[in-house]
């Protein structure tokens, strides 16, 4: 088992690793010391993140791609190996979310999360693997969720991507094991990011949004968990000390799936 958790010589692609978790994960790579590498879907998002690295003091490579067109995905890869090098390691973080009670949501909005959130990592993963086989090692971080394993009322094109995602990591791992590619997946529980905001917005009387509170109470850690919380856990799967870790789901939640929640007074 290798202890080196360095990442010197490494690149890394975080897709929509412009902020929240994906720039988190990002910077923590970049601390590790790998190359990173980052899109986003157009130029002043992209200069937005630029800016935010900068003010880190971290130097990154930032493209404007929408991961879910094939064609952008295949020319941004190729401009990284030429611009930068070999992705060493991918990170699918881009994702979304729509919470809309299933017997309203349309089939568009439905077939629009499913893009992102499980076509989208498929076809960049698919871009990345063949040049990972010819260097002889790879690594794939997939964000699930807890969407992965549990479900919840408005959440069900969400629930199916991240549930997806979790098999294609396993099938991913199973496929390329053999290739020295480990494929894994991040499962954060709940974080405080814009993706979340609706759900901590405070009430027109200034009290907690009721979800915010049933958050608290369900997390064993009883907080929200926040970007740097997945720092560790992705240099881990990131680096040779997870060279035997393949198809696993780690989930950084604070407790919650082992947790059944308590009885209200
Ligand atoms: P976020 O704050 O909404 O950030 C998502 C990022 O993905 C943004 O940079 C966004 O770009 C980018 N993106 C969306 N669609 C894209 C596309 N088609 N092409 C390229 N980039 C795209 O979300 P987050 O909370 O940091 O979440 C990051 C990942 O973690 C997601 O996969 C999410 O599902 C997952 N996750 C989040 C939580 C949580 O509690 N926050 C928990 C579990 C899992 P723009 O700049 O265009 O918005
Ligand atoms: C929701 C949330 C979640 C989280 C996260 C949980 O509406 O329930 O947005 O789905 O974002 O993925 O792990």
């Amino acid at each position: 088992m290798s202890m080196n958790f360095s990442l010197k010589g490494k690149t890394a692609f975080v897709t929509g690793g412009s902020y929240g978790i994906g720039f988190s994960m990002a910077s923590a790579l970049a601390e590790a010391g790998a190359t990173i590498v980052f899109n986003d879907l157009n130029d002043t998002l992209v200069r937005k993140g630029l800016d935010a690295y900068k003010e880190k003091g971290i130097a990154v490579h930032g493209y404007v791609c929408d991961v879910t067109d094939e064609k952008q995905v295949n020319d941004t890869v190729t401009r990284i190996e030429k611009e930068v090098g070999i992705v060493d390691i991918l990170i699918n973080n881009a994702g979304i979310i729509k919470r809309i009670p299933m017997h309203e949501m349309s089939a568009a909005d439905f077939r629009q999360v499913i893009d992102v959130d499980l076509n989208a990592p498929f076809i960049v993963a698919k871009a990345v693997i063949p040049s990972m086989i010819k260097k002889g090692h790879g690594k794939i971080i997939n964000i699930c969720s807890m969407m992965s394993e549990l479900g919840r009322e408005t959440v069900s094109a969400y629930a199916a991507a991240k549930g997806g995602l979790k098999m294609l990591i396993r099938n991913i791992a199973s496929e390329y094991g053999a290739y020295n590619i480990q494929c894994n997946g991040i499962g954060p529980g709940y974080i405080a990011t814009p993706q979340t905001a609706p759900l901590r917005e405070p009430q027109a009387d200034g009290s907690k949004h009721p979800f915010d509170s049933f958050i608290i109470a369900k997390t064993p850690a009883a907080r929200w968990g926040m970007p740097e919380d997945l720092a560790g856990p992705a240099v881990f799967l990131a680096s040779d000390a997870s060279d035997f870790v393949n198809g696993h789901i780690l989930y950084v939640d604070g407790g919650i799936l082992a947790y059944i929640g308590k009885q209200s007074s």
